[in-house]
């Protein structure tokens, strides 16, 4: 049995990554415990306040961030954080050599109906190590990231991971309180039938996308020639979980829905940590054309058409937009 620890001190991992990482996940253990109470611990419902992104913030959105903050200012290696849940970076420790990003509660209008909620995080490298840290350090493309991975509270907490090649995938052991390993080296089917999509955005999609549902939709009698099967966890980190155990596409697409938002979801701690996790398993991930990976980011909280998953199902969305194209 392989644990989270041995994992890390086994593999030639870079001490201050693995350092952050086991800093991040035994915060996990504490964002689990608390949504084990959930409703009998008052810590369900609005906060009361809106983040930057202009969303209501639960009070577990709240408490998630400021326990992973807190946690992070306490690591020497941390030199500062970015979170959905703040406005700007939050320096840590100037001396340190990596920065971290997070979406620290992703899913979380599930908390109130008992659905999976997760945690993202991303690893950086810190370039200007002794000053302090400001937003622009963080604008770092995806293919930089130093690690990568989520923590899923669903029906046990899994940990997905991925530091130098190989994606890993831990359970947490409620009684010893160890993450166990439970597959070392994760990898996705290239084709699949099923996908993942909000699909009452139909209308504001682009016409490839739309064309692209469609002949999901029709299935064995149209051009697919073979019927697709939808899922929305409406949890990012759920939908990316079972497309990693299983396969899958998931998009959410570019929408003409709010003309300032390019999409619904952020590039630097939703979109690239986990684009780096399903290519690092074999699959593809894009903004329907250009591999998110090689994005240049412009704002710590710009927001990115995602479309990622079995490698051979994102390159066929990516023709469609191109043929489109013209
Ligand atoms: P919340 O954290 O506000 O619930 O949003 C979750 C999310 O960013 C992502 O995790 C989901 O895939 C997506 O939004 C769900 O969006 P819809 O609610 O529009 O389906």
């Amino acid at each position: 049995m392989t644990t989270l620890t041995h994992y890390l001190q086994s593999q030639e991992i870079y001490p201050a990554v693995s350092s952050v990482i086991t800093t991040v996940t035994d915060i996990g253990k504490d964002i689990a415990a608390l949504l084990k109470k959930g409703a009998l611990a008052d810590i369900l419902g609005e906060a009361g306040n809106q983040n930057v992104q202009g969303e209501e913030q639960k009070k577990l959105d709240v408490l998630a961030n400021d326990m992973l903050l807190d946690a992070l200012a306490q690591n020497t290696h941390c030199a500062g954080v970015a979170s959905e849940e703040l406005d700007h970076a939050t320096p840590a420790n100037n001396d340190g050599e990596l920065l971290v990003l997070f979406d620290p509660l992703d899913g979380s209008s599930n908390i109130d109906i008992n659905m999976a909620v997760g945690t993202i995080f991303s690893v950086l490298p810190y370039e200007r190590q002794g000053e302090q840290i400001e937003d622009t350090d963080f604008l770092q493309h995806g293919h930089k990231q130093l690690a990568a991975g989520y923590l899923l509270y669903g029906t046990s907490t899994m940990l997905a991971l991925t530091i130098d090649s190989d994606v890993v995938m831990f359970s947490l052991d409620p009684d010893s309180g160890d993450y166990v390993m439970v597959n070392e080296r994760v990898q996705i089917a290239a084709d699949t039938s099923e996908y993942a999509i909000n699909s009452s955005n139909y209308r504001y999609w682009l016409a490839p996308m739309q064309q692209y549902i469609d002949e999901l939709i029709a299935g064995e009698t149209g051009v697919r020639g073979r019927d697709f099967n939808t899922r929305w966890v409406a949890a990012m980190v759920g939908d990316v979980h079972r497309i990693l155990c299983r396969g899958g596409l998931f998009t959410y697409p570019f929408d003409t829905k709010y003309a300032h938002k390019a999409g619904k979801l952020r590039l630097m701690y939703e979109a690239n940590p986990m684009s780096l996790l399903i290519e690092r398993a074999g699959g593809g991930a894009t903004d329907a054309t250009q591999r998110i990976l090689d994005i240049t980011p412009t704002d710590i909280h710009q927001r990115v058409p995602v479309v990622l998953g079995s490698k051979n199902e994102v390159e066929y969305v990516k023709t469609l937009h191109l043929q489109h194209q013209g």
